[in-house]
Order: C-alpha cells, then structure tokens, then sequence
C-alpha cells in the first residue's frame, strides 16, 4: 500500500475553514452549549481541577486521580510542542491500551492544541499504516508494549514515534495554549458505504455537547464506577464511557478488552454503578451465566442487580435479550442509538419505561426527522423514513473529504442511512439503506472494504461480501469467491492471508466457493442473492 509522505510542519489553522464547516452543519454556531473552559482549555479539564483528588482511574493495583491526569498529561502535552507554542490541530495518533497512560495522551493532545487519532489495538499494520497516512499525522504516541507494531512506520519522514512511558515526570511544562472549543479534536475513523474508512472530524464543542446530553439524560454521578473494555477507537468507549465518566468526576476501571471473567469477577464484587456494553456482550454474559453454578451465578447476578443503570447500543438489542437480561438481574437495560457522526441521538428514558425493540425518543438538544425515499418528510405512525439528525452533537467533517461531506448533509440534516418508524411515541431501528454495511459485534464493517482487500489475492478473481444474521454477533461476515484458474482455493490459506491486512474481526467466518456471482441484469452483483447463498 502506497503512503503519502508525512508532514513534520503542522498547518496554521484555517479559520476560514472553520467558518465553512458552520456553515454547512449551522447548528454547530446556533446551539453551541456552554463548553468555554477556565482560560481557554476545554472544558473536561476545569472541571478535573474540580475533581483534584478524587479516584479517576482505578487501574489493577493503582489509584489515578484527576490531579494525577491533569499533571500527566500537562507533561505530556509539553513533550509534544517540544517548543511551539501550539500544536495548531497537528494530528497525532496514539496506540495505547485503556488505562491512565491512554487517557493522559488523549488529553495531553489537547491540551497541546492537537487533534486526536485514536489507533485501534486490533488494527494491523496495512490499517495502521492508512490511518497515519489519511489522518496526515506528525507523531505517533505509543505503549512501551506495543512499540513493535508501530516500529516499520517510524522510518517514515516526517513521523516523529513517542513511546509514552518515555515522557519524564518532572518535565517544566509551561504555558499551554488556549483551544477554542470551535477548533478541531478528533478523527474517528469510521467504515462506510465507500471503500476505505473515512475520518470524522469533532470539534471540542461538538464532542463537550455529545458528553452532557448523556450526563443529563442518564444522571451521571461523582460517585458512579464503569469499567471500561469496550475498544478506544470508537465513540462507544470513548463518550458515553470514558469522557461521560471523567466529566462527571467518576471513577473508570479499565480493561484492554472485554475479558468476561475478570469483569465478571469485578461485578460480583460489586464494583460497579454503571455499565455500557454491546448486544454481543449481554448475550456473551447471558450464555456463561448458564454455565456457573447456583453461587457464583447468584453473586454476579446481584452485582448486575445493584447497578443504577445499565445501557446496551451500537447495534440492535434483540427484545428477547432484554426480556432475559431482565428475569435474570431486574435490570431493564436502556437502549439507546447513535453513530460515530452524530453521537448518541436516541435514548429509551432512565425514568420511565424502557421499551424492548426500540431506541426511545431524542436525547435533550437532538433535532429529528425521519425522511422518504421521495424526500419527504414521515409524519404517520409506523411509517419508515430514514432517521435525519442535527443539532450541537453532529460533526463538523470528514477528513479531507469535501465531496463526501457535503454529500451526507441535506438541508444542514446529517444522514445516517438508517431506517426506522416512530409509533407510540418510540423510536423503532428497522433497518439500514445499504447492504454494504455490516455490524458485527457492535463493529461498524464495509462489505467494499473487505471485498478490496480480498480482491488483492492472487487466487480470487471476484468476491462479494455480505453481512449474515447471527444470535451472538448480529451479523457476521460471509464472503463468496470467484477463484482464478483450477486449484481451489484453501479457506485457511486464505484467512492466514487476510489477518494480515484486515482487524480479526472484518475477517470473513464464512467462506463459499462458487463458479459466478449471482448479478442482475444490469450486470451488478445482488446481495441479498449472495446471502441466500449462505442461508
Ligand atoms: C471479536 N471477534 C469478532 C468481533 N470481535 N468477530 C466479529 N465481530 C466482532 N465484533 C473475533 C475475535 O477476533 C476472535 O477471533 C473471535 O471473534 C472470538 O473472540 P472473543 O474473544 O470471543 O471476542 P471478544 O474479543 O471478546 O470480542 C467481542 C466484543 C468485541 C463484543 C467484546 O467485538 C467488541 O469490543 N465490540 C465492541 C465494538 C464497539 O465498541 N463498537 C462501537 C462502535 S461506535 P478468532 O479468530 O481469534 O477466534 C457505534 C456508535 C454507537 O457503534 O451507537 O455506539
Ligand atoms: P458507527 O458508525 O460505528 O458509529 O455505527 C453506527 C451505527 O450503529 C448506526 O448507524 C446504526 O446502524 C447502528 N446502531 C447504533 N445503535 C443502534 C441500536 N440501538 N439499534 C440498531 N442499530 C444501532
């Protein structure tokens, strides 16, 4: 894969680009909420000051406090300007796992005036590589552990590497800039209906706004616990769990994932006030519990039980799984909908009823429509349309991508490309408009990404992917190939090949080999033929 040369010299802001982006999505001027921080540093870190000495980070045997986070990650936003004055949105990528030292990168990058890359722990090196690339990142921050995997890229001009546990203590950190909360913070990278991931750009207000429709509409607390395993290259993980907790002065027992036993150890114990997961894992959770015996089963249920609140999103919540999970543990888990772009839009209510198979109504702030395949707008009960959202919460921009954005606006609405009704008042998830998105597990997965990769193999001569319903992930990924020549093609060969280039989890579980893919007649492959394939 080729890579575009890196740039050492971070780009001056461009305030005229700033006023575009307001005028393309104008509920970024319009709703602005109150985010201005004390002396102009975002707001996340008056309000650390606030927290000073109360538990941020309860990491295996250490306690982290806000003051601790505010002293690290000053010390590690003074490594980063190594002398500037401001990192003027210069994009620095980091590869760490959650814990004190992720949190304090993410927040030294801030405070340095940079924008923040996440990098996913499961990426591999081709992933990495294309992030580092589109992202056009000057430096990539990095565990001590996880060096290797970042080693063939720091040869690259222009990319400074910094590993993380390098950062000296007792480095003077001087001033640091002041950051407008309309300046840029954040590129998650998201897969969609074009080939390869695209960057969503937040701002500090966009990302301040996303986090206090949640602490108002779910109560946070100072005195909530949440452990968090869900992955920190997604807006899952990173708002509703980890910036909703820090924001609120609560306490974050992280995980490099989700480990269901030492998690489950940690429930039974009692440690927890707030719990966030995928589908997935409420299903995993549901599977093991029929496996332990009357004791264990009791005091991990119990655990669930005392919970204030338990949440599940990022992909449908089977109403069966919500019935279970309730007869099990009393919990009426609070579904909610969002996405990458718009953060959390949809909420069921923390007080009131919690209906199974729906996504509630719109978090405070959120405006919504549901629009036709004509264009027009829904207004009966139980009609689809696809859901159109705006207001504070939405994103600027995808990076460097002008088409695409203009693209996925209508009117200043953003569209999701999901379907649902409204019908007694809930908000019901029915569908998305395209068949070249799958969500496995809570991941968001490109069918056109993964036919790409795998049309790079010598032995393949067309493919198409499709996303499979399935009780645990919700769906999985299947691929049907076309082979080059005679000798068929080895499926373990083949998934060898691939964890090289693609995350484990884009990798296809199913294989079928056939002699054509089912097309129409104007040529073009039909999906739903090519899941049939697999039924
Ligand atoms: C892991 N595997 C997956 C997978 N996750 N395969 C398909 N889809 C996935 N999501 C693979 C592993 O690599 C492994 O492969 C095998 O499945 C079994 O692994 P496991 O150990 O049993 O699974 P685990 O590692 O525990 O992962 C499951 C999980 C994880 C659910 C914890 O997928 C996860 O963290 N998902 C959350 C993703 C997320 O945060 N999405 C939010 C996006 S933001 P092998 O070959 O080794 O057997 C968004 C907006 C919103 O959507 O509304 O929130
Ligand atoms: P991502 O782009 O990774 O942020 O994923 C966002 C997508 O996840 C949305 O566009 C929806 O398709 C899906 N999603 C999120 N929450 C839910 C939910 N509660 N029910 C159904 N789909 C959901």
């Amino acid at each position: 894969m080729m890579v575009r040369k890196l740039n050492l010299n971070p780009p001056i802001v461009d305030l005229q680009h700033v006023r575009d982006l307001h005028r393309l999505n104008p509920q970024l001027s319009n709703d602005k909420p109150n985010c201005e921080g004390l002396m102009g540093q975002p707001t996340l870190f008056a309000r650390a000051e606030q927290h000073g000495e109360r538990t941020a980070i309860a990491d295996k045997d250490c306690r982290f406090s806000y003051r601790h986070l505010l002293d690290r990650s000053a010390a590690i936003a003074a490594v980063l300007l190594d002398g500037s004055a401001d990192l003027q949105e210069a994009r620095i990528a980091y590869l760490i796992p959650a814990g004190f030292d992720h949190v304090c990168t993410q927040w030294g990058i801030w405070r340095a005036g940079g924008i923040a890359v996440p990098l996913s722990l499961s990426a591999t090196e081709p992933e990495i590589r294309y992030t580092l690339s589109d992202a056009d990142a000057s430096c990539v921050v990095v565990s001590e552990a996880l060096k290797p995997r970042v080693d063939s890229l720091c040869h690259e001009p222009g990319l400074r590497c910094l590993v993380v546990e390098h950062v000296e203590p007792s480095k003077s950190t001087g001033d640091l800039p002041l950051v407008d909360s309309d300046r840029r913070a954040m590129i998650l990278y998201t897969s969609g209906t074009t080939g390869q991931p695209k960057g969503v750009v937040s701002t500090h207000a966009t990302i301040n706004a996303q986090i206090e429709t949640l602490i108002n509409a779910w109560r946070w607390e100072a005195d909530d616990s949440i452990p968090l395993f869900l992955p920190l290259h997604h807006i899952h993980g990173i708002v509703n769990v980890m910036s909703c907790a820090l924001w609120s002065g609560a306490t974050i027992e992280p995980f490099p994932r989700f480990d269901l036993d030492k998690v489950l150890s940690r429930v039974a114990a009692g440690a927890y006030s707030v719990f966030m997961a995928v589908p997935t894992i409420y299903v995993k959770i549901i599977q093991h519990l029929e496996t332990l015996d009357e004791q264990n089963r009791r005091q991990i249920v119990d655990g669930f039980a005392s919970m204030r609140l338990m949440v599940s999103g990022s992909a449908a919540l089977p109403a069966t799984v919500h019935k279970t999970w309730a007869e099990l543990t009393g919990q009426h888990l609070l579904e909610r909908y969002g996405m990458t772009e718009i953060g959390m839009a949809l909420s069921n209510p923390y007080a009131g009823e919690r209906r199974p198979g729906t996504v509630g109504q719109p978090l405070p702030g959120v405006k919504l429509r549901l629009v036709s395949d004509s264009g027009k707008g829904v207004t009966d009960e139980g009609q689809p349309g696809q859901i159109q959202v705006r207001g504070p919460c939405v994103f600027g921009e995808y990076w460097r991508r002008p088409a695409a954005t203009t693209a996925a606006f209508d009117d200043g609405w953003f569209q999701t490309g999901d379907i649902a009704t409204l019908q007694d008042g809930y908000y019901r998830i029915m569908g998305r408009q395209s068949v070249d998105i799958i969500k496995s597990g809570g991941y968001k997965l490109s069918a056109l990404e993964i036919e790409a990769v795998l049309l790079d193999h010598p032995a393949i001569r067309e493919c198409a992917v499709v996303g499979i319903a399935d009780e645990i992930w919700g769906e999985t990924v299947a691929a049907a190939v076309v082979q080059c020549g005679n000798t068929p093609v080895d499926e373990a060969e083949l998934r060898e090949w691939a964890e090289q280039r693609l995350s484990k989890y884009k990798i296809p579980r199913h294989w079928k080999s056939v002699d054509s893919l089912p097309r129409n007649a104007m040529g073009k492959v039909t999906k739903p033929a090519v899941s049939a394939l697999f039924s």
